[in-house]
C-alpha cells in the first residue's frame, strides 16, 4: 500500500541516487545534528548506526521545505526510531539534549581534533584518545612514532583545516593540467569530487586523469609526480600503483569503497595569490587561517606565501573512465546508496572500474554516466544534485 504523504512531501525513495539532493536545502538544524551524532557513532566504531544517521540526515536534505512539526515527515523513509527522537526533540525544543551531551564530551571532541590529522583515522585516533592524548598537539609532544602521512597532517594542521575555495581548486587544476601536458600530451584532466558537485569550498581537491588512447595512460603517475616534485610543488606524496585486473577483481570480488586506480595522496604547496585587498577581500565573518591556534603554535605574522592544500590525483584508463568519475564524485552516501541500488535492487555489481551483471554473467560496457544510470535503472542525477 501507498504510504500517506505529508501535505508538503512528495515521494521521497528509499535509495539517495534515486533522489534529487542539492547542496542548498532547508533543514541544516536538523541535519547538522544528525551529522554530530553520526561522526561519535563513527568514533565508537559502530558503523551502523553512523550510517543510519546519515542516510536520516540525507533524506532531510531532499526535503523541499523546512520540516516544522513531526507530521511533515509522513511517508518519508530512512528516518529510524533515535532519528525520529531526535528530530523531535529539536523541532520542539530548539536543540537535542542528546546532541548537546556528545558534543560536550571528551570524547567526542578529541576523537574529532585528532582524526582531523591528515594520516590519523578512527582506529589510531582511539588508541591515542585511550592512552590520554587529547589535541594534535599532544600526538607531537608525546612520543608517538608516526608515519610520515601523519608528520605532513601536523605540520600542516592548520591549513589541511582550513577549507579550500574553488579558487585555489581552479589554481591547482592548473597546476595539474601543466603537468599533465608535459608528460604525456593529450592526457585530460577533470575536476570530481565535491567541487564537481557545486560545493564551494572542500577539504581536499579530486582530480581524475586520463588519455584518449587507451593505455597510454599507463605509468603517467609517476611521471606527473616527479614533474611536480622537481619544482617543489609537493610538500608530501604517496603514489599507489593500479592493481586493477578485470579477470581477479570482477564479479567474485565484492564492490568495494577503495578501488585499484594508479593514484596519488598529496599536499601541494600552493602559492598564495599577493595580498591585495581590492583584489581578494575577506569574506564577512569569514575566519582568518591564521588566527587559529596551530600545535606547531606558529603565528598570523609568520605565515608564509603558500597554503597547504590536499589534493587527489587517480588515473583512470578512458575504458573505464566513466565508472571512475561516477566513483569519485561523491558524495559518499551517494556512491554507497549506488552500489547498495545495483546489488539489491539489480543483481548488479557497481564499482568505480565496472558494472557486472549476475543475471546475464556478463560484464555492461557503458560509456557515460549517464549510459550507467540507465543500465542501473536509474533517472540521470546530475552532479550538482548527488549531495546527499
Ligand atoms: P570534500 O573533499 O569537499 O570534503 O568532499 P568530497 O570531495 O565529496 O569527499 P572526498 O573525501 O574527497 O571523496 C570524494 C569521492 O571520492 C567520494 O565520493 C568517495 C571517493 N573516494 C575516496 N576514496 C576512494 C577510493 O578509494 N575509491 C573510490 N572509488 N572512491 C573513493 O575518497
Ligand atoms: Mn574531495
Ligand atoms: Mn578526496
Amino acid at each position: 500500500t501507498e504510504p500517506s504523504h505529508g501535505a508538503m512531501v512528495p515521494t521521497l525513495k528509499g535509495y539517495a541516487c534515486q533522489r534529487r539532493t542539492p547542496l542548498q536545502h532547508h533543514n541544516a538544524l536538523l541535519t547538522d545534528a544528525l551529522l554530530v551524532l553520526a561522526e561519535n557513532a563513527e568514533f565508537c566504531e559502530d558503523e551502523g548506526r553512523s550510517v543510519a544517521f546519515r542516510r536520516a540526515g540525507a533524506v532531510l536534505k531532499a526535503l523541499p521545505q523546512a520540516v516544522h512539526k513531526m507530521e511533515d515527515l509522513q511517508g518519508v523513509p530512512c528516518l529510524g526510531g533515535h532519528s525520529q527522537r531526535v528530530i523531535k526533540e529539536i523541532l520542539e525544543d530548539g536543540t537535542s539534549r542528546e546532541v548537546e551531551m556528545v558534543l560536550q564530551s571528551e570524547q567526542y571532541q578529541a576523537m574529532k581534533a585528532l582524526t582531523n590529522i591528515f594520516g590519523v583515522g578512527v582506529k589510531t585516533a582511539d588508541r591515542w584518545f585511550r592512552e590520554g592524548l587529547r589535541l594534535p598537539s599532544d600526538a607531537l609532544n608525546s612520543g608517538h612514532k608516526l608515519n610520515h602521512a601523519q608528520q605532513a597532517g601536523l605540520q600542516y594542521y592548520d591549513d589541511l583545516n582550513t577549507p579550500v575555495t574553488k579558487a585555489e581548486a581552479d589554481s591547482i587544476g592548473q597546476i595539474v593540467e601543466e603537468a599533465v601536458q608535459a608528460v604525456l600530451p593529450g592526457a585530460e584532466i577533470t575536476l570530481t569530487g565535491g567541487f564537481r558537485r557545486g560545493k564551494p569550498t572542500g577539504h581536499d581537491v579530486d582530480f581524475l586523469i586520463t588519455h584518449p588512447e587507451e593505455g597510454k595512460e599507463e605509468g603517467l603517475m609517476p611521471k606527473v609526480v616527479s614533474w611536480l616534485e622537481a619544482r617543489g610543488l609537493l610538500l608530501y606524496q604517496k603514489t599507489n600503483i593500479n592493481s586493477y585486473l578485470e579477470a581477479t577483481d570482477g564479479p567474485a570480488r565484492p564492490p568495494h569503497n577503495m578501488d585499484r586506480f594508479e593514484r596519488c595522496f598529496s599536499i601541494f604547496r600552493l602559492e598564495r595569490p599577493r595580498a591585495s585587498p581590492e583584489q581578494h577581500p575577506q569574506a564577512v565573518g569569514e575566519e582568518q587561517p591564521q588566527e587559529r591556534g596551530s600545535p606547531l603554535g606558529r603565528r598570523a605574522s609568520e605565515s608564509p606565501g603558500w597554503k597547504a592544500v590536499r589534493v587527489d590525483l587517480v588515473v583512470s584508463p578512458v575504458s573505464q573512465f566513466a565508472f571512475a568519475l561516477l566513483g569519485w564524485t561523491g558524495s559518499q552516501l551517494f556512491e554507497r546508496d549506488l552500489r547498495r541500488w545495483a546489488g539489491q535492487e539489480k543483481r548488479m555489481s557497481l564499482s568505480s572500474h565496472a558494472l557486472y551483471d549476475s543475471t546475464q554473467n556478463r560484464y555492461l560496457r557503458p560509456c557515460s554516466e549517464a549510459e550507467i544510470f540507465a543500465l542501473l535503472g536509474l533517472e540521470f542525477i546530475p552532479p550538482s544534485e548527488r549531495n546527499a
